[in-house]
């Protein structure tokens, strides 16, 4: 049915901001250039084996030279810029001199580069991200040990083992105190003058409870204090979750006086949040898991991480292996962070579908990327859902702009609106974009109208 000529209130606030998301490492290319040192990716992706494909970020999809372009098609999906300070990649020579996250002394160093970040490009940027998935990067970096440096402890047995378990927390807590330092920097110094906003972005998953016992809700409470309010909670109250404390007891690094007056400087302006899946969680204290499953020490909260359940998943598998479609997760994510912190602004600061890149396939095959307007679509819907209901978040980016160097998965997952030729690097709009734009465009303030 076609309802033509009926406006419809927008469900997204007159200010919502709209647009896309990229990263340095995944985009620029220019590895070496300029007189740029290697980054701890620059080496973990030369190592043969690492990497699907066996490609690497040096050439990325070139925005370092195509940077001018590329704005023209951000500005065409109409954005204000967000700048993150650290996504995923710090350079190698804090690795080798004293082991990076590991080491309190990130934190001054960290605090450095940001300040130069604020001087030099605070006129020009109102929203600053210090991390982007500081929990991805601890798990990832010291307990699986799959992205660099590569330290695996636990029950993962694939790199350097009899690494501590304590790794990935020590890694967090280093990661906590250097983006409070350099929150602390842009409040006392910068922001009254720039007037601008800063937070940092958590990837953030929703977990469902595997049954309806009391034992799996708080599974499933668990798992988000283990991954999500694992940083949220010390940046926004001053302490560790209440059940990482109770399960680590002394594993758990403590913050000292010095380190609480810091951070009591830090209330966030905005939490960022990368959504894209959602799982089920099992409780694995009271029922038995297998311990040599991922997820079930107690470092990692004793919970079972699963997409099935009876035999179904808890949504549409897709071409990335951790991503099943399950709308609903965008309300309920959002929802749950809005309660436990207080309903703190937020920007859903990715979200977005992977979609397989096979080799000699015509480019139309693509560009018509239904399922991704599906995707977003649905996500957008259940946003709009928790909004209605009273949650603040102002903006939504989505990841990603352009197709680009997919981490582990090389150049054979392609995420972007707009289609890039890996030989030629053009640029061309996927359905998705066009979509996009035009969704972007109805959907401000009172002027959204419904046709179906
Ligand atoms: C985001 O990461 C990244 O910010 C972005 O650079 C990337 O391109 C994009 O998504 C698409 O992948 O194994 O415990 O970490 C999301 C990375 C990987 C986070 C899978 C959640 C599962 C939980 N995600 N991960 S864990």
């Amino acid at each position: 049915m076609a309802l033509k000529g009926i406006s419809y209130p927008s469900p997204f606030p007159n200010n919502f901001l709209f647009g896309t998301a990229s990263s340095s490492y995944q985009f620029e290319g220019a590895a070496f250039a300029d007189g740029k040192g290697p980054s701890n990716w620059d080496i973990f992706t030369h190592k043969s084996g690492n990497i699907l494909d066996g490609s690497n970020g040096d050439r990325a999809v070139d925005h370092y030279r195509l940077y001018l372009d590329d704005i023209d098609l951000m500005e065409n999906l109409g954005i204000e810029p967000f700048v993150t300070l650290t996504h995923y990649d710090i350079p190698q020579e804090l690795e080798e001199r004293y082991g990076a996250w590991l080491s309190p002394e990130i934190r001054s160093d960290f605090e450095h580069y940001a300040d130069v970040c604020f001087k030099y490009f605070g006129k020009r940027v109102k929203y600053w991200v210090t991390l982007n998935e500081p929990n991805v990067m601890a798990i990832r970096g010291y307990r699986s040990g799959i992205y660099p440096p590569s330290r695996c402890s636990g029950s993962y047995g694939k790199c350097n083992k009899g690494n501590s378990e304590k790794e990935p927390l020590i890694a967090a807590h280093n990661m906590i105190l250097s983006h409070a330092k350099a929150v602390n920097i842009y409040r006392t110094r910068y922001q009254e003058e720039q007037e601008g906003n800063i937070g940092i972005v958590m990837n953030a998953i929703w977990y469902e409870p595997f049954s309806n016992s009391t034992e799996d809700k708080l599974a499933a409470e668990r798992a988000q204090s283990f991954f999500l309010n694992w940083f949220l909670d010390p940046i926004i109250f001053g302490k560790y979750p209440e059940e990482m404390r109770r399960l680590l007891g002394t594993m758990l690094p403590v913050f000292s006086k010095k380190e609480l007056e810091i951070m009591s400087n830090n209330r966030l302006d905005f939490i960022g949040i990368n959504h894209y899946t959602s799982f089920y969680s099992k409780d694995c204290i009271y029922s038995y898991c297998d311990p040599e499953a991922p997820g079930v020490t107690k470092s990692e909260g004793y919970y079972l991480r699963t997409a099935l359940r009876g035999g179904a998943l808890i949504g549409e598998p897709t071409a990335v292996d951790w991503i099943f479609v399950h709308p609903q997760g965008m309300e309920k994510i959002v929802t749950y962070i809005k309660d436990r912190y207080n309903n703190t602004p937020m920007f859903i600061t990715e979200n977005g579908l992977g979609t397989m890149s096979e080799l000699n396939t015509s480019i139309n095959h693509f560009i018509n990327d239904f399922k991704r307007v599906e995707y977003m679509r649905s996500y957008l819907d259940s946003l709009a859902i928790a909004i209605r209901k009273g949650a603040d978040v102002r903006g939504y980016f989505a990841w990603s702009l352009l197709d680009n160097f997919e981490w582990l998965s090389g150049f054979t997952i392609r995420f972007g609106l707009y289609h890039v030729d890996l030989g030629t690097l053009k640029r061309t709009q996927k359905y998705s974009g066009t979509w996009y734009k035009e969704f972007i465009e109805t959907s401000r303030g009172v002027r959204g109208s419904l046709s179906t």
